[in-house]
């Protein structure tokens, strides 16, 4: 029992281990982010916004318009690639978050969902690194500590799955999300 005890403790360090090398939280635009890949919170219609979506679509340039009006949509939960153009990361996945409505909409099973389709759609494309705004937590109002604690169970579980990504960045546009981002992490991730 007692090396069955040792064991699963060496798990733990162990994970916690690949936890800590492989996920990143700065502070920042995602915009202007080296990484194979960016993650866009975006609408139904695909067609650019305001927030971080609006931002892309104009660091991008007009190609990418004319890429997602091909795309033609995307349901809730879900997640579509395009083209970064002229983004330095190679692809956007716009992934479309639940707008709150006080949280007895599923808001929360569809926010996990977009974090789950979006890996699914990073390894898809070969993606090693990834980065994620806090999708829902602005326009949509998706209180952000719950949004953090979704994003962080979600990417711990598929890290531990999978090992196809080397890094998952999250970046925090306010040093309040980044304080939350932090917090949770350590709660969440390293406790
Ligand atoms: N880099 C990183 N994070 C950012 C940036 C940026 N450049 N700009 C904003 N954020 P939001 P939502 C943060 O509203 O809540 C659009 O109109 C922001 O501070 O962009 O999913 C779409 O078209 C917040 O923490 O996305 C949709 O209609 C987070 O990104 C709707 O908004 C998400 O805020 C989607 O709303």
């Amino acid at each position: 029992a007692e090396s069955r005890g040792r064991r699963a403790e060496d798990g733990r360090q162990k994970t916690e281990e690949k936890m800590k090398e492989k996920i990143k939280i700065i502070q920042g635009d995602i915009t202007k982010l080296e990484v194979d890949a960016i993650v866009n919170a975006a609408n139904n219609s695909l067609l650019g916004g305001g927030g971080v979506d609006g931002a892309i679509h104009r660091s991008a340039g007009p190609d990418l318009l004319e890429e997602t009006r091909k795309i033609g949509g995307c349901p809730t939960g879900e997640a579509r690639v395009s083209g970064g153009y002229d983004l330095p990361a190679r692809w956007v996945i716009h992934t479309v978050g639940p707008v709150w409505k006080g949280g007895s909409q599923n808001e929360e099973n569809l926010l996990a969902s977009c974090y789950r389709n979006s890996f699914a759609a990073a390894v898809e494309k070969g993606v090693k690194t990834v980065a994620f705004p806090a999708v829902s937590a602005g326009v949509y109002g998706f209180p952000l500590k719950k949004a953090t604690e979704i994003a962080m169970r979600e990417t711990r579980q598929f890290l531990e799955n999978d090992d196809l990504l080397d890094q998952v960045i999250f970046v925090c546009f306010s040093q309040e999300a980044l304080k939350i981002y932090q917090e949770t992490f350590s709660t969440r991730i390293t406790a």
